[in-house]
């Protein structure tokens, strides 16, 4: 009985001990992402055997061209495949996207998670519009108009249970 009850408090106690941890052990924060400009440095440093989640806003609208869209579109683009040209083509237009070291593109849009895989801690994450990086088809990042707001998460992937 006496095992039971010191196996009771043994867990309550290390569950307490994981639940004040755990808003700790993972960082979060927001940054602001311009429509207008290609791969901007955020000052998020990816850690080593964590996970990075985001998310935006459903209504934090930009444009990848105020003349089609005067009103914007969120950070899930419109869907229509992009170019050769663009930042990641075949993904849709006026997506939001990451980049990681290595040069490693991620589709992000309005939320999603992926690995920090091996080589990538200590580098910067990189965010960007989906749209034509060189201006072949258009005037590219410069008809853009807009930011968004995007809240970005590592967690540790011993948290996670990975
Ligand atoms: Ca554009």
């Amino acid at each position: 009985m006496n095992k039971l009850l010191q196996m009771i408090v043994f867990t309550v106690l290390t569950t307490s001990i994981y639940m004040v941890n755990n808003p700790k052990s993972a960082s979060a924060e927001v940054v602001v992402v311009h429509a207008n400009q290609a791969w901007q440095l955020t000052d998020i440093i990816l850690k080593k055997n964590h996970i990075i989640t985001w998310k935006v806003g459903e209504d934090d609208y930009w444009s990848f061209n105020t003349t089609i869209f005067p009103d914007g579109h969120n950070a899930d683009g419109i869907p229509v495949p992009a170019l050769e040209s663009y930042t990641l083509p075949g993904e849709n237009i006026g997506m939001l996207l990451g980049k990681t070291g290595q040069d490693r593109i991620m589709s992000m849009g309005l939320s999603g998670s992926e690995d920090v895989l091996y080589g990538e801690e200590g580098c910067y994450l990189y965010l960007s519009m989906n749209d034509d990086l060189i201006g072949k088809f258009g005037v590219g990042f410069k008809d853009n108009y807009g930011e968004i707001l995007v809240t970005v998460i590592q967690t540790p992937m011993s948290v996670v249970g990975k």
